[in-house]
Protein backbone atom coordinates (compact mmCIF):
# COMPACT_ATOMS: atom_id res chain seq x y z
CA UNK A 1 0.00 0.00 0.00
CA UNK A 2 2.65 2.76 0.82
CA UNK A 3 6.08 3.09 -1.27
CA UNK A 4 8.01 -0.28 -1.14
CA UNK A 5 12.02 -0.14 -1.52
CA UNK A 6 13.14 -0.08 -5.15
CA UNK A 7 15.44 -3.40 -4.29
CA UNK A 8 12.15 -5.25 -3.84
CA UNK A 9 10.58 -4.24 -7.42
CA UNK A 10 11.64 -7.26 -8.87
CA UNK A 11 9.80 -9.53 -6.08
CA UNK A 12 7.04 -7.43 -6.40
CA UNK A 13 6.75 -7.84 -10.13
CA UNK A 14 6.55 -11.86 -9.41
CA UNK A 15 4.21 -11.28 -6.84
CA UNK A 16 2.08 -9.63 -9.00
CA UNK A 17 1.93 -12.81 -10.86
CA UNK A 18 0.88 -15.01 -8.29
CA UNK A 19 -2.65 -16.99 -8.21
CA UNK A 20 -5.17 -17.26 -6.29
CA UNK A 21 -8.22 -19.52 -5.90
CA UNK A 22 -11.25 -18.74 -4.30
CA UNK A 23 -13.50 -21.26 -4.44
CA UNK A 24 -16.77 -22.39 -3.17
CA UNK A 25 -18.79 -18.61 -3.37
CA UNK A 26 -21.95 -17.81 -4.66
CA UNK A 27 -21.09 -15.54 -7.64
CA UNK A 28 -23.18 -12.98 -9.15
CA UNK A 29 -20.48 -12.93 -12.11
CA UNK A 30 -22.78 -10.35 -14.02
CA UNK A 31 -21.26 -11.86 -16.97
CA UNK A 32 -23.23 -12.58 -20.06
CA UNK A 33 -26.75 -12.58 -18.28
CA UNK A 34 -28.59 -9.57 -18.71
CA UNK A 35 -32.00 -9.05 -16.63
CA UNK A 36 -35.46 -10.01 -18.94
CA UNK A 37 -32.74 -11.88 -20.84
CA UNK A 38 -34.49 -15.83 -21.71
CA UNK A 39 -34.02 -19.06 -19.81
CA UNK A 40 -30.87 -20.66 -19.57
CA UNK A 41 -29.36 -17.28 -19.36
CA UNK A 42 -29.47 -16.76 -15.56
CA UNK A 43 -30.66 -13.51 -13.88
CA UNK A 44 -27.04 -11.59 -11.94
CA UNK A 45 -24.79 -14.26 -14.28
CA UNK A 46 -25.32 -16.48 -11.08
CA UNK A 47 -22.95 -19.56 -9.90
CA UNK A 48 -24.56 -21.03 -6.69
CA UNK A 49 -21.32 -22.58 -6.12
CA UNK A 50 -18.55 -21.25 -8.10
CA UNK A 51 -14.94 -20.54 -8.29
CA UNK A 52 -12.78 -17.72 -9.39
CA UNK A 53 -8.94 -18.05 -9.90
CA UNK A 54 -6.92 -14.65 -10.42
CA UNK A 55 -3.40 -14.40 -11.51
CA UNK A 56 -1.69 -11.14 -10.86
CA UNK A 57 -4.16 -8.62 -11.18
CA UNK A 58 -6.97 -10.16 -13.54
CA UNK A 59 -9.08 -13.09 -13.32
CA UNK A 60 -7.85 -15.96 -15.42
CA UNK A 61 -10.71 -18.29 -14.83
CA UNK A 62 -14.17 -18.11 -13.51
CA UNK A 63 -16.83 -21.26 -13.42
CA UNK A 64 -18.19 -23.89 -11.36
CA UNK A 65 -16.42 -24.77 -8.30
CA UNK A 66 -16.62 -28.36 -9.90
CA UNK A 67 -15.15 -27.58 -12.88
CA UNK A 68 -12.06 -25.95 -11.28
CA UNK A 69 -9.11 -27.24 -13.98
CA UNK A 70 -7.76 -30.49 -13.07
CA UNK A 71 -3.89 -30.11 -11.54
CA UNK A 72 -4.21 -26.26 -10.68
CA UNK A 73 -1.66 -25.67 -8.31
CA UNK A 74 -2.36 -22.05 -7.23
CA UNK A 75 -0.50 -20.06 -4.91
CA UNK A 76 -2.85 -20.05 -2.46
CA UNK A 77 -6.32 -21.26 -2.23
CA UNK A 78 -9.35 -19.54 -0.17
CA UNK A 79 -11.80 -21.22 0.98
CA UNK A 80 -15.76 -19.08 1.16
CA UNK A 81 -18.18 -21.24 2.53
CA UNK A 82 -20.75 -20.26 0.17
CA UNK A 83 -20.03 -16.55 0.77
CA UNK A 84 -21.68 -14.14 -1.75
CA UNK A 85 -18.64 -12.56 -4.26
CA UNK A 86 -19.96 -9.80 -5.94
CA UNK A 87 -17.81 -7.65 -8.71
CA UNK A 88 -16.02 -4.84 -6.37
CA UNK A 89 -18.35 -1.88 -7.25
CA UNK A 90 -17.48 1.29 -9.58
CA UNK A 91 -18.54 4.66 -7.37
CA UNK A 92 -18.50 6.88 -10.57
CA UNK A 93 -19.57 9.65 -9.39
CA UNK A 94 -18.11 11.73 -5.96
CA UNK A 95 -16.74 14.74 -4.85
CA UNK A 96 -14.45 13.14 -1.79
CA UNK A 97 -11.37 16.15 -1.65
CA UNK A 98 -13.42 18.93 0.56
CA UNK A 99 -12.81 19.95 3.94
CA UNK A 100 -15.60 20.94 6.34
CA UNK A 101 -19.41 19.59 6.68
CA UNK A 102 -22.83 20.92 6.12
CA UNK A 103 -25.18 19.62 9.06
CA UNK A 104 -25.99 23.20 9.55
CA UNK A 105 -27.49 24.06 6.15
CA UNK A 106 -29.35 20.33 6.39
CA UNK A 107 -30.88 21.47 9.90
CA UNK A 108 -32.10 24.67 7.66
CA UNK A 109 -33.66 22.68 5.36
CA UNK A 110 -35.54 20.47 7.65
CA UNK A 111 -36.72 23.91 8.41
CA UNK A 112 -37.77 24.77 5.39
CA UNK A 113 -35.00 26.46 3.46
CA UNK A 114 -34.47 24.86 -0.34
CA UNK A 115 -31.25 23.79 -1.27
CA UNK A 116 -31.91 26.66 -3.88
CA UNK A 117 -31.98 29.29 -1.82
CA UNK A 118 -29.09 28.08 0.11
CA UNK A 119 -27.42 28.24 -2.68
CA UNK A 120 -28.24 31.94 -3.40
CA UNK A 121 -27.99 33.18 -0.37
CA UNK A 122 -23.70 31.88 -1.06
CA UNK A 123 -23.81 29.34 1.32
CA UNK A 124 -24.47 25.39 -0.18
CA UNK A 125 -21.62 24.62 -2.22
CA UNK A 126 -19.28 27.72 -2.14
CA UNK A 127 -19.50 26.87 2.15
CA UNK A 128 -17.15 23.73 1.23
CA UNK A 129 -15.06 25.96 -1.00
CA UNK A 130 -14.30 28.29 1.76
CA UNK A 131 -13.51 25.28 4.06
CA UNK A 132 -11.32 23.46 1.62
CA UNK A 133 -9.54 26.49 0.51
CA UNK A 134 -8.36 27.09 4.40
CA UNK A 135 -7.40 23.09 4.53
CA UNK A 136 -3.96 22.21 3.63
CA UNK A 137 -3.20 19.31 1.30
CA UNK A 138 -2.56 17.11 4.36
CA UNK A 139 -5.81 17.74 5.50
CA UNK A 140 -7.09 17.39 2.36
CA UNK A 141 -5.68 13.94 1.90
CA UNK A 142 -6.59 12.84 5.04
CA UNK A 143 -9.80 13.10 4.96
CA UNK A 144 -10.02 11.68 1.67
CA UNK A 145 -7.93 8.36 3.26
CA UNK A 146 -10.97 8.10 5.71
CA UNK A 147 -13.77 8.02 3.14
CA UNK A 148 -12.46 5.84 0.65
CA UNK A 149 -11.92 3.57 3.16
CA UNK A 150 -15.76 3.84 4.47
CA UNK A 151 -16.14 3.20 0.61
CA UNK A 152 -14.43 0.15 0.61
CA UNK A 153 -15.59 -1.29 3.63
CA UNK A 154 -18.98 -1.27 1.15
CA UNK A 155 -17.43 -3.11 -1.15
CA UNK A 156 -15.70 -0.12 -3.45
CA UNK A 157 -12.82 -0.68 -5.80
CA UNK A 158 -12.86 1.80 -7.99
CA UNK A 159 -13.64 5.52 -7.41
CA UNK A 160 -13.80 8.94 -9.46
CA UNK A 161 -13.39 11.72 -7.42
CA UNK A 162 -14.51 15.25 -8.79
CA UNK A 163 -12.63 18.51 -7.87
CA UNK A 164 -15.25 21.59 -7.88
CA UNK A 165 -14.77 22.54 -4.26
CA UNK A 166 -12.04 24.74 -4.74
CA UNK A 167 -12.68 27.06 -7.50
CA UNK A 168 -9.56 28.51 -8.81
CA UNK A 169 -6.58 26.48 -10.56
CA UNK A 170 -4.85 26.99 -7.63
CA UNK A 171 -7.00 25.26 -5.45
CA UNK A 172 -8.26 22.84 -8.60
CA UNK A 173 -5.22 21.59 -8.80
CA UNK A 174 -4.65 20.75 -5.12
CA UNK A 175 -7.66 18.83 -4.76
CA UNK A 176 -6.80 16.62 -7.74
CA UNK A 177 -3.40 16.09 -6.78
CA UNK A 178 -4.76 14.95 -3.79
CA UNK A 179 -7.19 12.76 -5.60
CA UNK A 180 -3.98 11.65 -7.94
CA UNK A 181 -1.99 10.93 -4.21
CA UNK A 182 -4.95 8.62 -2.88
CA UNK A 183 -4.87 6.68 -6.34
CA UNK A 184 -0.97 6.34 -6.37
CA UNK A 185 -1.08 4.83 -2.40
CA UNK A 186 -3.64 2.67 -3.64
CA UNK A 187 -5.48 0.14 -3.08
CA UNK A 188 -8.90 2.03 -4.59
CA UNK A 189 -8.03 2.90 -7.91
CA UNK A 190 -8.53 6.05 -8.55
CA UNK A 191 -10.45 8.60 -11.71
CA UNK A 192 -10.40 11.99 -11.45
CA UNK A 193 -12.71 14.49 -13.11
CA UNK A 194 -12.20 18.42 -13.36
CA UNK A 195 -15.40 20.16 -11.73
CA UNK A 196 -13.88 23.61 -12.05
CA UNK A 197 -17.64 24.32 -13.31
CA UNK A 198 -19.53 23.64 -10.56
CA UNK A 199 -20.48 26.78 -9.09
CA UNK A 200 -19.47 30.34 -9.59
CA UNK A 201 -16.71 31.42 -6.73
CA UNK A 202 -17.46 35.03 -4.79
CA UNK A 203 -14.35 36.52 -6.67
CA UNK A 204 -16.42 35.96 -10.09
CA UNK A 205 -19.46 37.36 -8.19
CA UNK A 206 -21.84 38.46 -11.74
CA UNK A 207 -19.23 37.25 -14.14
CA UNK A 208 -20.27 34.06 -15.08
CA UNK A 209 -18.78 34.24 -18.42
CA UNK A 210 -15.66 35.09 -17.46
CA UNK A 211 -15.26 32.58 -14.89
CA UNK A 212 -16.06 29.74 -17.98
CA UNK A 213 -12.95 32.11 -19.72
CA UNK A 214 -10.72 31.00 -16.85
CA UNK A 215 -12.00 27.57 -16.45
CA UNK A 216 -10.95 27.21 -20.30
CA UNK A 217 -7.71 28.50 -19.90
CA UNK A 218 -6.96 26.03 -16.93
CA UNK A 219 -7.74 22.86 -18.35
CA UNK A 220 -4.65 22.96 -20.14
CA UNK A 221 -2.50 23.40 -17.45
CA UNK A 222 -4.28 21.05 -15.42
CA UNK A 223 -4.15 18.28 -18.00
CA UNK A 224 -0.36 19.01 -18.66
CA UNK A 225 -0.03 18.08 -15.14
CA UNK A 226 -1.63 14.66 -15.53
CA UNK A 227 -4.44 15.60 -13.00
CA UNK A 228 -7.24 15.23 -15.29
CA UNK A 229 -8.92 11.83 -16.62
CA UNK A 230 -12.60 13.31 -17.71
CA UNK A 231 -14.27 16.90 -17.64
CA UNK A 232 -17.57 17.35 -15.91
CA UNK A 233 -20.08 20.77 -15.24
CA UNK A 234 -22.39 21.87 -13.20
CA UNK A 235 -25.84 22.62 -15.28
CA UNK A 236 -28.44 24.07 -13.93
CA UNK A 237 -29.98 27.91 -13.25
CA UNK A 238 -27.91 27.70 -9.86
CA UNK A 239 -25.06 26.60 -11.76
CA UNK A 240 -23.94 27.25 -15.70
CA UNK A 241 -25.79 27.70 -18.44
CA UNK A 242 -25.75 24.86 -21.66
CA UNK A 243 -23.58 27.49 -23.56
CA UNK A 244 -21.43 28.14 -20.65
CA UNK A 245 -21.37 24.23 -20.60
CA UNK A 246 -20.73 23.98 -24.23
CA UNK A 247 -17.78 26.07 -24.02
CA UNK A 248 -16.31 24.02 -21.10
CA UNK A 249 -17.08 20.79 -23.36
CA UNK A 250 -15.11 22.40 -26.37
CA UNK A 251 -12.19 22.96 -24.23
CA UNK A 252 -12.16 19.48 -23.13
CA UNK A 253 -12.58 18.28 -26.63
CA UNK A 254 -9.65 19.90 -27.50
CA UNK A 255 -7.07 18.19 -25.16
CA UNK A 256 -9.25 14.94 -26.29
CA UNK A 257 -10.76 14.68 -22.81
CA UNK A 258 -13.98 12.86 -22.00
CA UNK A 259 -17.21 14.96 -20.29
CA UNK A 260 -19.82 14.01 -18.52
CA UNK A 261 -22.42 16.63 -17.00
CA UNK A 262 -24.58 17.02 -13.48
CA UNK A 263 -27.94 17.55 -15.89
CA UNK A 264 -31.24 17.89 -15.54
CA UNK A 265 -30.95 17.30 -11.38
CA UNK A 266 -33.44 20.37 -9.73
CA UNK A 267 -34.67 21.76 -13.58
CA UNK A 268 -34.72 20.48 -17.29
CA UNK A 269 -32.08 22.70 -19.01
CA UNK A 270 -31.78 20.65 -22.18
CA UNK A 271 -28.31 19.39 -20.54
CA UNK A 272 -28.49 15.22 -20.98
CA UNK A 273 -29.05 16.42 -24.93
CA UNK A 274 -26.13 18.50 -24.94
CA UNK A 275 -24.08 15.75 -23.15
CA UNK A 276 -24.65 13.33 -25.85
CA UNK A 277 -24.16 15.95 -28.40
CA UNK A 278 -20.58 15.80 -26.88
CA UNK A 279 -20.67 11.95 -26.62
CA UNK A 280 -20.21 12.42 -22.87
CA UNK A 281 -19.49 9.15 -21.15
CA UNK A 282 -22.24 10.11 -18.32
CA UNK A 283 -25.22 12.56 -17.59
CA UNK A 284 -26.18 12.65 -13.58
CA UNK A 285 -28.97 13.08 -11.49
CA UNK A 286 -31.89 13.37 -14.57
CA UNK A 287 -34.80 13.90 -12.26
CA UNK A 288 -35.94 16.34 -14.65
CA UNK A 289 -35.00 14.67 -17.79
CA UNK A 290 -36.99 14.97 -20.41
CA UNK A 291 -38.11 12.56 -23.55
CA UNK A 292 -35.64 13.73 -26.15
CA UNK A 293 -33.15 13.84 -23.11
CA UNK A 294 -33.49 10.14 -23.19
CA UNK A 295 -33.87 10.03 -27.09
CA UNK A 296 -30.68 12.02 -27.06
CA UNK A 297 -28.69 9.77 -24.26
CA UNK A 298 -29.99 6.32 -26.30
CA UNK A 299 -28.41 7.61 -29.64
CA UNK A 300 -25.36 8.65 -28.37
CA UNK A 301 -24.58 5.51 -25.84
CA UNK A 302 -24.65 7.85 -22.75
CA UNK A 303 -24.80 6.04 -19.33
CA UNK A 304 -27.32 7.83 -17.15
CA UNK A 305 -26.00 8.27 -13.94
CA UNK A 306 -28.94 7.64 -10.95
CA UNK A 307 -27.86 9.54 -7.99
CA UNK A 308 -30.58 8.11 -5.37
CA UNK A 309 -28.63 9.88 -2.23
CA UNK A 310 -28.87 13.07 -3.60
CA UNK A 311 -32.62 12.68 -4.57
CA UNK A 312 -33.04 11.26 -0.85
CA UNK A 313 -31.12 13.42 1.33
CA UNK A 314 -32.94 16.65 -0.52
CA UNK A 315 -36.27 15.12 -0.17
CA UNK A 316 -36.62 15.33 -3.41
CA UNK A 317 -40.39 14.25 -5.20
CA UNK A 318 -39.77 14.22 -8.83
CA UNK A 319 -38.20 10.89 -9.70
CA UNK A 320 -35.68 10.17 -12.68
CA UNK A 321 -37.68 8.56 -15.53
CA UNK A 322 -36.26 5.06 -14.93
CA UNK A 323 -39.02 3.09 -16.78
CA UNK A 324 -38.68 5.02 -19.87
CA UNK A 325 -34.83 4.74 -19.65
CA UNK A 326 -34.82 1.42 -19.39
CA UNK A 327 -37.70 1.19 -22.30
CA UNK A 328 -34.98 3.51 -24.42
CA UNK A 329 -31.83 0.69 -23.29
CA UNK A 330 -29.95 3.10 -21.71
CA UNK A 331 -27.47 1.84 -19.42
CA UNK A 332 -28.46 3.24 -15.63
CA UNK A 333 -25.40 3.14 -13.41
CA UNK A 334 -25.61 4.42 -9.67
CA UNK A 335 -23.36 6.21 -7.52
CA UNK A 336 -23.13 8.01 -4.06
CA UNK A 337 -22.80 11.35 -5.41
CA UNK A 338 -20.72 11.67 -1.74
CA UNK A 339 -20.44 14.96 -1.06
CA UNK A 340 -21.14 16.96 2.12
CA UNK A 341 -24.10 19.03 0.77
CA UNK A 342 -26.73 16.96 -1.26
CA UNK A 343 -25.86 13.28 -0.78
CA UNK A 344 -22.89 12.33 2.54
CA UNK A 345 -23.21 8.86 2.77
CA UNK A 346 -20.20 6.42 1.89
CA UNK A 347 -22.12 3.13 1.08
CA UNK A 348 -22.86 1.79 -2.03
CA UNK A 349 -25.31 -1.26 -0.72
CA UNK A 350 -26.98 1.61 0.99
CA UNK A 351 -27.67 3.24 -2.66
CA UNK A 352 -28.45 -0.20 -4.26
CA UNK A 353 -31.41 -0.40 -1.93
CA UNK A 354 -32.33 3.50 -2.38
CA UNK A 355 -32.07 2.66 -6.06
CA UNK A 356 -34.42 -0.30 -5.72
CA UNK A 357 -36.73 1.47 -3.01
CA UNK A 358 -37.26 5.42 -4.48
CA UNK A 359 -36.28 4.71 -8.45
CA UNK A 360 -37.94 1.33 -8.77
CA UNK A 361 -34.58 -0.56 -10.16
CA UNK A 362 -34.61 -3.97 -9.67
CA UNK A 363 -31.69 -5.87 -7.41
CA UNK A 364 -29.83 -7.12 -10.49
CA UNK A 365 -30.25 -3.47 -12.45
CA UNK A 366 -29.24 -1.88 -8.92
CA UNK A 367 -26.33 -4.42 -9.24
CA UNK A 368 -24.93 -3.51 -12.64
CA UNK A 369 -25.79 -0.01 -12.22
CA UNK A 370 -23.18 0.32 -9.49
CA UNK A 371 -20.26 -2.64 -11.20
CA UNK A 372 -20.83 -2.79 -15.03
CA UNK A 373 -22.61 0.59 -15.82
CA UNK A 374 -20.69 2.54 -13.42
CA UNK A 375 -17.09 1.46 -15.02
CA UNK A 376 -18.59 2.48 -18.32
CA UNK A 377 -19.37 5.84 -17.02
CA UNK A 378 -16.00 5.69 -16.59
CA UNK A 379 -15.03 4.67 -19.98
CA UNK A 380 -13.56 1.89 -18.27
CA UNK A 381 -14.17 -1.70 -19.91
CA UNK A 382 -12.14 -3.70 -17.85
CA UNK A 383 -13.63 -3.93 -14.98
CA UNK A 384 -17.28 -4.65 -13.32
CA UNK A 385 -17.58 -8.30 -13.94
CA UNK A 386 -16.20 -11.17 -13.00
CA UNK A 387 -15.08 -12.86 -16.18
CA UNK A 388 -11.87 -13.71 -17.60
CA UNK A 389 -9.52 -11.27 -18.67
CA UNK A 390 -11.21 -8.78 -16.29
CA UNK A 391 -9.41 -7.27 -13.15
CA UNK A 392 -9.74 -9.35 -9.86
CA UNK A 393 -11.78 -6.56 -8.15
CA UNK A 394 -14.13 -8.34 -5.88
CA UNK A 395 -16.16 -8.24 -2.57
CA UNK A 396 -17.25 -10.88 -0.56
CA UNK A 397 -20.58 -10.36 1.73
CA UNK A 398 -21.83 -12.76 4.55
CA UNK A 399 -25.17 -12.92 2.60
CA UNK A 400 -26.37 -15.39 0.22
CA UNK A 401 -27.70 -13.72 -2.13
CA UNK A 402 -27.35 -10.42 -3.95
CA UNK A 403 -30.78 -9.06 -3.48
CA UNK A 404 -29.86 -9.42 -0.04
CA UNK A 405 -27.86 -6.98 -0.26
CA UNK A 406 -29.77 -4.57 -1.83
CA UNK A 407 -32.57 -5.00 0.37
CA UNK A 408 -31.79 -4.46 3.95
CA UNK A 409 -30.30 -1.40 4.62
CA UNK A 410 -27.99 0.77 6.78
CA UNK A 411 -25.25 -2.27 7.97
CA UNK A 412 -23.76 -3.89 5.09
CA UNK A 413 -20.13 -4.22 5.20
CA UNK A 414 -17.88 -6.47 3.15
CA UNK A 415 -15.86 -9.35 4.85
CA UNK A 416 -13.15 -9.28 2.46
CA UNK A 417 -11.88 -7.03 -0.80
CA UNK A 418 -9.82 -8.04 -3.56
CA UNK A 419 -8.49 -5.50 -5.87
CA UNK A 420 -5.99 -6.15 -8.73
CA UNK A 421 -5.57 -9.78 -7.04
CA UNK A 422 -4.73 -8.73 -3.88
CA UNK A 423 -6.59 -8.84 -1.09
CA UNK A 424 -6.74 -5.64 1.18
CA UNK A 425 -6.28 -5.72 4.62
CA UNK A 426 -8.97 -5.82 7.21
CA UNK A 427 -6.87 -3.22 9.39
CA UNK A 428 -6.59 -1.05 6.28
CA UNK A 429 -10.53 -0.67 5.90
CA UNK A 430 -11.46 -1.30 9.49
CA UNK A 431 -13.63 -4.29 8.02
CA UNK A 432 -14.63 -6.74 10.23
CA UNK A 433 -13.65 -10.79 10.89
CA UNK A 434 -16.94 -12.36 10.98
CA UNK A 435 -15.25 -16.09 10.84
CA UNK A 436 -14.98 -16.99 7.51
CA UNK A 437 -11.76 -18.99 7.30
CA UNK A 438 -9.26 -19.40 4.95
CA UNK A 439 -7.01 -21.86 3.80
CA UNK A 440 -3.13 -20.45 2.70
CA UNK A 441 -0.42 -23.03 1.43
N1 LIG B 1 -25.04 18.44 -7.62
C1 LIG B 1 -24.93 17.81 -6.47
O1 LIG B 1 -25.75 17.08 -6.00
C2 LIG B 1 -23.63 18.14 -5.89
N2 LIG B 1 -23.04 18.94 -6.88
C3 LIG B 1 -23.90 19.13 -7.85
O2 LIG B 1 -23.65 19.81 -8.83
C4 LIG B 1 -23.84 18.89 -4.62
C5 LIG B 1 -22.64 19.59 -4.16
C6 LIG B 1 -22.86 20.32 -2.87
O3 LIG B 1 -24.01 20.68 -2.48
O4 LIG B 1 -21.84 20.55 -2.21
FE1 LIG C 1 -22.45 15.37 -7.94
Amino acid sequence: MNQLPAASATLVAQAAQATHLWRHARLATLAGARAGAPAGDPAFGWIEDGAVLTRGAHIAWVGPDSEVPAGLQPDAEHELHGALVTPGFVDAHTHLVYAGDRAAEWEQRLLGASYEDIARAGAGIRHTVAATRAADEPTLLRLARQRAASLMEGGVTTVEIKSGYGLSLHDEARCLRVARQLGREGPLRVQTTCLAAHALPPEYAGRADAYIDAVCAWLPALHAEGLVDAVDAFCEHIAFSPAQVARVFEAAQALGLPVKLHAEQLSDQGGAALAARFGALSADHLEHLSDSGIAALASAGTVAMLLPGAFHFLRETRLPPVAALRAAGVPMALATDHNPGSSPTLSMPLILHLGCVLFGLSPEEALRGATLHGARALGLHDRGALARGLRADFAVWALEHPRDLACSFGHHRCTRLVIGGQEIGTQDIGMQDIGMQDTAR
